[in-house]
């Protein structure tokens, strides 16, 4: 049975006239000792492609699709075979969902895990027969009414068991489908109004509920990587985690960076004010860039649009900051991105999912250049050049201080800056991108 008129995709080229065929994303091709299946591990966002439907806050569904007629555990089990039908067409390793994306909810907690099992199971043998991966799973604690006051920072304690136990449900799916990372994202994981917010508690649980799931996925031999991922609003009005400085001091402050990294979406960053590439920035200087989410903004939108990344430019920045961190480690580029409402044919799925993966493609071979030819590197040494020697020599051995520090400005009172020429490597930038 096949739920998708589509060949399988492949490398064509750039000459290639086949919308069906990837211009830019040759898997075996190798780029700085690495092939490019192995630089970007890409990934499929099940809620977007398989359980999203194009509805809005304005209006239904759109979607056609070929699993539209099937309704609760039947249409689950339909979805899967038409997953795996999808990822094995695209010639890609991972897939990520939460936990209701997969499966439906029960009338108990006990009949939604009943659910799971089922769904995991199937998901199981899938993945053998096609040998496409789990790059990550994650809880769904935002959609059910009971997570109204959030999940792990509740007002109400009886939900924050119930969160404690659907997160160990999900170790123990981790576990059993060999995911390689698990995600907390905490859409309702922030609060509205002071007025009638703990703050301190909240985070203090939330901290003692991260640390339970360390000690849990110890007990049970989960060795996966654990990611936060980072937005600042959206569902809720002042979210905790609300960039990477912010989630990285939390963790600081509670003794969880050991334990956790972060999972950086695209249009997370644009929502908290920053470059995607900042936000990677700020979590590889510290050690803490574990996986992307793989999606654009609209700058003209106050809200999460999750469009499939086109951006050359952008994409191209972000690659270099993953380049530069030595890789993406047990992360990937997980397409957390949605066709539009407009876009409804099964078909755009594909378009969608090769216009973002070639995206990626081109921003690694741009990225791969410009480390090779140590074109950012030697900008940079060259403007910090007053740090390699003199004065400045001993800033950075720490063999200074304030009384040496002005004695060295009174004698001297020729202070001369340089241009930053940002304009001219823009210019310079824009050639890489247009010349790779
Ligand atoms: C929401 C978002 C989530 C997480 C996983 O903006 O990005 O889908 O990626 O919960
Ligand atoms: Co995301």
């Amino acid at each position: 049975m096949s739920y998708f008129n589509v060949q399988n995709i492949q490398f064509e080229g750039r000459q290639t006239k086949n919308p069906f065929a990837y211009k830019h994303y040759n898997k075996s091709e190798v780029v700085l000792g690495k092939t490019m299946e192995e630089h970007l591990r890409i990934g499929v966002a099940y809620w977007h492609t398989l359980t999203g439907g194009g509805s809005d806050p304005f209006g239904a569904d759109t979607a056609i699709r070929p699993w539209s007629g099937y309704s609760g555990l039947d249409l689950a089990k339909v979805r899967v075979e038409a997953a795996f039908e999808f990822f094995t067409k695209l010639d890609i390793p991972y897939y990520c969902f939460h936990d209701r994306d997969v499966a439906p909810e029960g009338g108990t907690l006990k009949e939604t895990n009943q659910n799971l099992d089922v769904i995991v199971a199937m998901l199981k043998d899938q993945m053998k027969a096609s040998g496409v991966k789990l790059l990550w799973n994650t809880a769904n604690m935002f959609s059910n009414p009971r997570f109204v006051h959030g999940a792990a920072t509740t007002s109400n304690a009886d939900v924050y068991a119930y969160a404690a136990a659907q997160v160990k449900k999900g170790l123990e799916t981790a576990v059993e489908l060999g995911a390689e990372n698990y995600v907390f994202w905490g859409g309702r994981e922030g609060y509205e109004s002071l007025l009638n917010t703990n703050l301190e508690l909240e985070l203090d649980n939330l901290a003692r509920f991260y640390h339970m799931a360390v000690a849990y996925a110890k007990e049970i031999g989960f060795t996966g990587q654990f990611l936060i991922e980072p937005k600042p609003k959206e569902p809720s009005k002042h979210q905790y985690d609300f960039d990477a400085a912010t989630t990285i001091a939390f963790l600081q402050k509670y003794g969880l960076d050991k334990h956790f990294k972060l999972n950086l979406e695209a249009n997370h960053a644009t929502l908290a004010g920053h470059s995607f590439e900042h936000e990677l920035r700020v979590a590889r200087i510290n050690g803490m860039l574990g996986s992307i989410d793989a999606n654009q903004g609209d700058l003209l939108l106050g809200w999460d649009t999750d469009e499939f990344p086109t951006d050359v430019y952008s994409v191209t920045l972000a690659m270099y900051e993953i380049l530069k961190n030595g890789g993406i480690g047990s992360g990937g580029v997980n397409f957390d991105a949605k066709v539009r409402r407009s876009s409804f044919e099964p078909e755009d799925l594909f378009h969608a999912h090769i216009a973002g993966i070639d995206t990626f493609a081109k921003g690694l071979k741009v990225a791969a250049k410009l480390i090779e030819d140590g074109y950012f590197e030697r900008i940079v040494e060259e403007r910090y050049s007053t740090f390699a020697s003199g004065i400045g020599a001993e800033i950075i051995a720490g063999t200074t201080d304030f009384h040496k520090l002005e004695q060295y400005a009174l004698a001297n009172d020729t202070i001369r800056n340089k241009s930053g020429q940002l304009e001219r490597i823009k210019a310079e930038l824009n050639e890489y991108m247009f010349s790779v």
